[in-house]
């Protein structure tokens, strides 16, 4: 067996040798009406944060500093959150990009999968001396110390090693799942499987599930999270074809070719790419503890530092709620809500079960559109299972909830978006004054 690897030498190696790549999204409609308006990466996440941040922070807070994100396009509010918040001194020789489809040699044909995405990348990413390739998702919440899954590839001498997460039969359809041997070595890897026959061969056996810690009442599955450590001469000999994706294509073709290892990871995990997943994971960051912990200090999320002033509450209820910085409420009733920057919401509105994404600037401010009603709440709102945009202007005694409403649905004048069951108004809405939605 191989001599285990320091920490401070799997560290090391991984500064130097390893490129991050984040895939920030394909052509896909999944967080819709969110990504109308700018680029998935860009999403607001948790009041003050981008989708991006988790990702880009997990890999500066495990000592990886060098970071391309693949965007379908580079829209202003991506690249100006990444120029604002990811600035590395001269020392370091860290960096964050973004690389867009857009801008690739061969003009403006939008990346066809992850693979082809990372393909059209590939000559930006060889020129440099990277060893390995930490390619990552940038649609999940998580936290993760990429030196142990770095050390853990190491050790076991892979050309692949791929996160795993145990998941129940009713999500196991959803990912790709794998069997793996004793070692963690994998021999089998099924892309979202459907066939229920199918999926009840790929169950983790018992002495695994002893092993993981699982409670053995019902069958768990090992899902691939999306997070992937290639070798530099695998990623080229694996790209070297016209395969799209790595879940559906390059992953299962490899299994039979390469040592591909899993590394099982236990702690908390979400997919945050579509409505329902992103709603659900931003909301129980208002539960009493969170599943998520974006307070824990040894790993923090980074993000934009603004200098905004600390929230003015001038009265009101608020429970369960994420309140961030510039906000200003009067004597309304929050309840189970992200407050986003500079949110404003007056008096006797309701708001409940919401992410209000907030603004990006004030009535009368400077930079306030000349053309546009100031964004905030009025008065005697109620809002209710609603995701509402930046900039967005809600007039007095609107009332917003998807109550007896049809799951998906498109108001014809755009003024808002039914998605999953939840009423989502697109950034720089206006609704006026007395509008039931
Ligand atoms: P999916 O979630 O279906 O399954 P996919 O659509 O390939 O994955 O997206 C993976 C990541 O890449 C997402 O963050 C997505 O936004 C991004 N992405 C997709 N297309 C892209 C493109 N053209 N350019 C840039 N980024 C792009 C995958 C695996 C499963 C696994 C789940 C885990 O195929 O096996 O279980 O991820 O979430
Ligand atoms: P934040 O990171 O604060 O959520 P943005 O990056 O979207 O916000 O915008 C930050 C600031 O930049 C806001 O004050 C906004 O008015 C201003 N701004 C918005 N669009 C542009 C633009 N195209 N060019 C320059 N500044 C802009």
């Amino acid at each position: 067996m191989a001599a285990p690897i320091s920490n401070i030498e799997s560290e090391s190696l991984l500064t130097r040798q390893t490129l991050g790549i984040i895939m920030g999204g394909g052509a896909g409609t999944r967080l819709f009406p969110l990504t109308k308006d700018r680029a998935k990466p860009a999403v607001p996440l948790a009041g003050k944060y981008r989708l991006v941040d988790i990702p880009i922070s997990n890999c500066i807070n495990s000592g990886l500093q060098q970071v391309y994100v693949l965007t379908q396009y580079n829209s202003t509010s991506l690249n100006r959150h990444i120029a604002r918040t990811y600035k590395f001194d001269t020392f370091t020789q860290g960096f964050v990009e973004i690389l867009a489809a857009q801008q690739t040699s061969d003009g403006t044909a939008w990346y066809q999968g992850t693979a082809d995405a990372v393909r059209q990348n590939l000559r930006n990413f060889l020129s440099g001396n990277y060893e390995y390739f930490l390619i990552l998702s940038g649609d999940q919440l998580y936290r993760m110390d990429f030196r142990k899954l770095m050390a853990s590839h190491l050790e076991a001498k892979a050309d692949i090693t791929i996160a795993t997460i145990p998941v129940d039969a009713e999500r196991a359809s959803s990912f790709g799942i794998m069997e793996t041997d004793k070692n963690n070595k994998i021999s089998n890897f099924v892309e979202k499987p459907k066939d229920p026959a199918v999926l009840a061969k790929l169950a983790i056996p018992e002495e695994a599930m002893i092993e993981l810690g699982l409670p053995l009442d019902q069958p768990a599955f090992q899902a691939n999270m999306g997070i992937y450590v290639f070798n530099r001469k695998v990623l080229l000999e694996a790209l070297d074809n016209t395969y799209a994706d790595f879940g559906k294509h390059i992953i299962p073709a490899a299994i039979s070719k390469y040592c591909v290892q899993a590394f099982p990871f236990q702690g908390y995990w979400e997919d945050i790419g579509t409505i329902r997943s992103f709603f659900e994971a931003n909301l129980d960051l208002c539960s009493v503890v969170p599943q998520y912990d974006f307070f824990d200090s040894q790993a923090p999320i980074y993000t934009h530092a603004r200098f905004l002033p600390a929230t003015k509450i001038n009265g009101g209820v608020i429970r369960q709620t994420l309140l961030s910085d510039g906000c200003i409420l009067s004597e309304a009733v929050i309840e189970r809500a992200i407050l986003g920057i500079r949110t404003v919401v007056e008096a006797g509105s309701s708001i409940r079960n919401c992410i209000i994404m907030g603004a990006d600037y004030y009535a009368g401010a400077e930079n306030a559109p000349s053309d546009s009603p100031p964004p905030g709440i009025g008065k005697g709102c109620k809002i209710e299972h609603a995701i509402i945009d930046k900039n967005v202007h809600i007039g007095d005694n609107v009332v917003i909830t998807p109550k007896d409403k049809p799951d998906d649905f498109d108001s014809p004048d755009g003024m808002y978006y039914i998605r999953d069951g939840i009423v989502v108004l697109p950034k720089g809405a206006v609704v006026p004054s007395g509008t039931w939605i």
